[in-house]
């Protein structure tokens, strides 16, 4: 079943949806035509009345005020791009400059920040809507025109499936994600910290101080991005490894085992797990890396329903190609040429 409200409206006056996935084992998943946001995604477990294990806000303005990203699909280029500048097909590019020096998610004026284009797919059994959004040859700096489009479904086993579809005019990079933070305890429980994460990755992409990679693609193994098995998260947190002080915490690439170049669906690439409230979120892609980002420098952030999110409230599982992959030729390639279909998926399945 799938209810529209209004969600309020954008500084030109145009209108926001909200769309509520709700399937027959009554998990929802709140989501808007705003940038694609996950707004809400709501548990039935024993426990608690529901849980809602993702971090948001109230209102269209603290999105549109928000650099964050909570819950948004972002493009075109997941991440840093260092200095925003890159070379494609022959021509060199220099994109817009949002955070640090580096073009981080897209630009300033990224995918999450648009009013997508909505029409429900199926509106009983596995409810699923399409966004739909054209970006113009150079926006934001990137080359080529690129029409994007996303389905998310939330399937009757609580598994919710989005798959992101492209194709461009010209050569082009694309690098889609979505970037909800979850917190399986709830989002306003407070730290993630005592949750369990595991990620099938044996390798991981270093960084500078500015989190961008160094190009070299090191081994997990004694060090504090060793997932392999479940850990704690504050496990890392609590390193003195140089790599979790340059970020307070994790904000890093991890190079998925599960990869190949001609993966069309999804592997599963790892979990997380909330002993407290007994819910369990697995991960499953075909992209090859994904970025563990633990919401490191929140303080005091007002979120949804009067809450104060903390640093560490809240972990990212942002399925991508790696970070600056442009300027690294040893990672897999973001680019998409004219006439080729883009086409990747990601799945978060919820157990409780
Ligand atoms: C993640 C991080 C960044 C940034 C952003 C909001 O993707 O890699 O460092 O803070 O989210």
């Amino acid at each position: 079943m799938i209810e529209q409200t209004n969600f309020g409206s954008m500084p030109d006056g145009s209108q926001v949806t909200q769309f509520c996935l709700t399937n027959r084992l009554g998990v929802s998943v709140e989501i808007l035509d705003l940038g694609g946001i996950i707004r809400r995604w709501l548990i039935p477990n024993h426990k608690q009345n529901h849980t809602d294990i993702v971090l948001g806000y109230d209102t269209v303005d603290e999105y549109l005020a928000d650099d964050s990203y909570l819950g948004a699909l972002v493009g075109r280029y997941a991440n840093r791009i260092k200095h925003g500048k890159f070379s494609l097909a022959g021509k060199d590019y220099q994109t817009d400059i949002n955070q640090g020096g580096n073009c981080l998610h897209g630009g300033g004026q990224g995918f999450n920040s648009k009013v997508w284009q909505c029409t429900v797919l199926s509106n009983s059994d596995n409810p699923s809507i399409m966004l739909e959004l054209t970006s113009p040859d150079s926006d934001q700096g990137f080359p080529g025109q690129i029409s994007v489009k996303v389905i998310y479904t939330l399937t009757e086993q609580n598994r919710l499936k989005i798959e992101y579809f492209a194709t461009t005019d010209q050569t082009t990079l694309y690098n889609p994600t979505n970037h909800s933070y979850f917190n399986l305890a709830g989002h306003s429980s407070g730290s993630v910290a005592n949750q369990q994460i595991q990620l099938l990755a044996s390798h991981y992409t270093p960084t500078d101080e500015n989190a961008i990679p160094t190009g070299e693609i090191s081994v997990v193994d004694n060090t504090p991005f060793d997932f392999r098995t479940p850990t704690t998260i504050n496990v890392p947190l609590a390193s003195k490894h140089q790599q979790i002080e340059y970020a307070n915490g994790l904000d890093h690439n991890l190079c998925l085992d599960a990869y190949t170049a001609d993966l069309k669906s999804a592997s599963y690439v790892g979990k997380a797990v909330a002993k407290q409230s007994g819910i369990e979120l697995e991960v499953y892609t075909n992209m090859p890396g994904i970025q563990i980002f633990t919401a490191n420098h929140f303080s005091n952030k007002k979120g949804k329903e009067d809450s104060l999110y903390q640093a560490h409230q809240g972990v990212c599982f942002e399925t991508q190609f790696y970070p600056d992959t442009p300027n690294q030729p040893n990672f897999p390639s973001a680019t998409l040429e004219a006439g080729k279909d883009f086409y990747s998926v990601t799945e978060y399945q919820v157990s409780f």
